[in-house]
């Protein structure tokens, strides 16, 4: 893929701007909970990213946006999936999880309820970009041309997510994407679901993954990880990478940002880069979207 250094920066100070944001809930004092939702939101509302403002396109020109939350202390659990019109798709999901007894909505109810929500929406001309119907031209041409999808994450990917080890202990998760570019409407991946792209347990990780959707619900890949720390004892440092390295072969493209409950960081990909920023124990913050860790 092929990013002018302009562009990285700007990818740099979206990441910079994000990670600000929650570090400076944390550094407060406040929850991981709302640690994510800040960096998240700031996210949502950045084009260059796949969530809330420019978010992908299904393959009928319509936005559809799943987002999901989690908090490590009890499991508690919120997320919506084909959703449009909330400028913050992560604080339905939050919304889900704080007002009603549910885990998931969907759709028409899901619609219906961030209208009733009191949620900030947004006017459809907000979440449009030119970048991303250009990327589902593109990839409507590739499929009508017999060609495999395209694969540069920069057009292709791009959900946001983010995870946090608060003073109190606690971790929290979220993640919003609008999908996959191209994506049959109606289609859900991983994000919104629970134990594959979005998890947080207290007791091991708080894990945000992004990428080939299909592959990680297959392989549980929050749960999984989840499952090899407290159940074969392993750390965060073994299982993650070794999860994402796992579901390569079968067309698990992508990665995940994770984090342990002793703040130990994991971001692992096996995708051509993942675009992260992270403050791990040594309290720097750094950003980084192939290898060019600054
Ligand atoms: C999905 N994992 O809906 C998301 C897509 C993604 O950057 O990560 N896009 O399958």
């Amino acid at each position: 893929a092929v990013v002018t250094p302009d562009r990285a920066r700007a990818y740099h100070a979206g990441l910079r701007a994000a990670l600000e944001a929650g570090h400076a809930v944390l550094r407060a004092g406040g929850a991981a909970l709302d640690a994510v939702c800040a960096a998240v939101m700031a996210l949502e509302d950045d084009p260059q990213f796949n969530a809330g403002r420019g978010a992908v396109y299904t393959s009928d020109r319509t936005q559809e946006m799943d987002a999901a939350v989690m908090v490590g202390a009890d499991r508690r659990c919120g997320a919506v999936a084909g959703i449009f019109g909330p400028r913050h798709p992560v604080l339905a999901a939050r919304a889900v999880m704080e007002t009603t007894e549910h885990v998931l909505l969907t759709g028409e109810g899901a619609r219906a309820f961030c209208r009733d929500s009191g949620l900030e929406m947004a006017d459809p001309t907000w979440f449009a970009t030119d970048a991303r119907l250009a990327a589902l031209d593109d990839e409507l041409a590739r499929r009508a041309a017999g060609l495999s999808g395209d694969d540069d994450p920069a057009r292709r990917h791009g959900t946001v997510g983010a995870v946090a080890l608060d003073a109190h202990g606690h971790l929290a998760a979220a993640t919003s994407t609008g999908g996959m570019t191209g994506k049959r409407p109606g289609r859900v991946g991983d994000s919104p679901l629970i134990g594959a792209g979005t998890w947080a347990d207290d007791r091991t990780c708080a894990i945000s993954a992004t990428g080939h959707g299909e592959i990680f619900v297959r392989w549980a890949v929050g749960h999984e990880i989840d499952a090899r720390m407290r159940l074969l004892g392993q750390s965060l440092e073994e299982a993650a990478p070794a999860v994402v390295a796992e579901i390569a072969p079968f067309g698990g493209s992508g990665g995940l940002v994770a984090v342990d409950a002793t703040g130990a960081v994991s971001l692992p990909y096996n995708s051509e880069g993942m675009y992260r920023a992270w403050i791990g124990r040594d309290g720097v913050a750094h950003s980084a979207i192939w290898d060019d860790v600054r």
